[in-house]
C-alpha cells in the first residue's frame, strides 16, 4: 500500500508513528502546531504542510494524534482544518484520545463530505510508538477498519475493532481508568513496603510470580525505583483522560467513585508542577502524603 499519507500532531506519539510510516515508503505530508517539531521528519523526506487542510488535500488518508478534544477541534473543524478537504474516498484516522461524542461528530461531518473517519486510539505509549508495536482500538464502519488495517499495522501490531464510532474511545478511556488503579496500587504498595522496611524488589518478585502479575508493574515499578520520570505518557494527559471518562460515566449514569478519587491524586501532582512528567511520578504524591522524603 503506497497511499499518500498525511500526519497531524507530531508530539511524543505522533512523531514516532509518522516516522514509521515514512520508513514504510509512504509519501508523507505532516503538520504540527509548532512547525519546529516537524524538522526531523522533513529532513527524512516528509513534506511540511502549511495547514491541516493542505495536508488533507495532498493525502489519501490523514492520521491525527494530538493531545485533547480542543486540539482535535482546531485540526478538524477550523476553516483551514481537515473538514473542508473531505471528499469521496478520503479517509481520516483519529488516534488522539478524545470523548466518544467528539469522535462521532468528527465522523458525521467527514461523512457528510463523502469521506469517512475511523477512530483509532492507541495504547503502548512512547516505546510502542517507536517500535511499531502499538495496539489500536478502532471504531466506525467495519469496512473502513478493514480498509485501513494494513496502514495501522505499519505503526502497530494489532488493531482491534470495537464497534460503531465512539466504542473505541470508550474502550480507551476505560483502559486508562484501569491503568490509573494499577498505578495507584503499585505506588501505595511501594510506599507501604518502604515504610515497613521491605525491599521493592521483593514486593515486585512476589507480584510477578503470582496472580497479581502484569507487565505494567515491572515497567512502571522499575521507573519508580530509579526515580526516572522521563515522560512516556504524561500526568496531564492521563488527567485529561480521567476527566473524559468521568464525563462519559456521568452521561451513562455510571458511578465511578474510585476513579473520581484517584483523579485527585493526579491533580495533586499537577499542582506540584509535575504535570509534564510521566504518570509514574504520581508516586511522589503518595510518598509525600506518607511523610517520606525522596
Ligand atoms: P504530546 O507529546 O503532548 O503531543 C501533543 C500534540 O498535540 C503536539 O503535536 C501538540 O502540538 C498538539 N497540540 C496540542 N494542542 C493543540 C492545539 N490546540 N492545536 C493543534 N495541535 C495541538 O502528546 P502525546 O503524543 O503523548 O499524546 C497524543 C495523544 O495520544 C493524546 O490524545 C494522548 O492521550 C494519546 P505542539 O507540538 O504543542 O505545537
Amino acid at each position: 500500500m503506497t497511499a499518500r499519507v498525511g500526519f497531524v500532531g507530531l508530539g511524543l506519539m505522533g512523531s514516532r508513528m509518522a516516522a514509521n510510516l515514512l520508513k514504510k515508503g509512504h509519501p508523507l505530508t505532516v503538520w504540527n502546531r509548532n512547525p519546529e517539531r516537524a524538522r526531523p521528519l522533513v529532513a527524512e523526506g516528509a513534506v511540511l504542510g502549511g495547514t491541516p487542510r493542505e495536508v488533507a488535500e495532498r493525502s489519501d488518508v490523514v492520521v491525527c494524534c494530538v493531545s485533547d478534544p480542543n486540539a482535535v477541534g482546531r485540526v478538524v473543524f477550523a476553516e483551514d482544518g481537515i473538514r473542508p478537504a473531505a471528499r469521496e474516498g478520503f479517509r481520516y484516522v483519529e488516534c488522539s484520545t478524545i470523548s466518544p461524542g467528539l469522535a462521532r461528530r468528527t465522523a458525521e461531518v467527514l461523512r457528510a463530505g463523502g469521506a469517512d473517519a475511523l477512530e483509532a486510539p492507541v495504547t503502548g505509549s512512547k516505546v510502542g510508538a517507536e517500535k511499531g508495536t502499538l495496539i489500536f482500538m478502532t471504531g466506525g464502519r467495519r469496512a473502513t477498519h478493514d480498509e485501513l488495517e494494513p496502514l495501522l499495522l505499519e505503526m502497530g501490531s494489532r488493531a482491534i475493532y470495537c464497534g460503531e464510532t465512539g466504542a473505541a474511545s470508550t474502550v480507551k478511556l476505560i483502559g486508562n481508568s484501569i491503568i490509573t488503579f494499577m498505578l495507584q496500587g503499585l505506588c501505595e504498595g511501594f510506599v507501604a513496603a518502604r515504610k515497613a522496611g521491605i525491599a521493592p524488589e521483593t514486593l515486585l518478585e512476589v507480584v510477578m510470580a503470582s496472580g497479581y502479575a502484569s507487565p505494567y508493574f515491572p515497567f512502571k515499578g522499575g521507573a519508580i525505583q530509579r526515580r526516572d520520570w522521563d515522560t512516556h505518557f504524561s500526568i496531564d494527559l492521563m488527567h485529561k483522560d480521567q476527566t473524559l471518562m468521568l464525563e462519559e460515566a456521568s452521561r451513562l449514569q455510571v458511578p465511578m467513585p474510585g476513579l473520581a478519587a484517584l483523579r485527585e491524586v493526579f491533580q495533586a501532582a499537577r499542582a506540584q508542577g509535575w504535570g509534564g512528567e510521566d504518570i509514574a511520578a504520581v508516586y511522589k504524591v503518595i510518598e509525600q502524603q506518607a511523610g517520606l522524603k525522596p
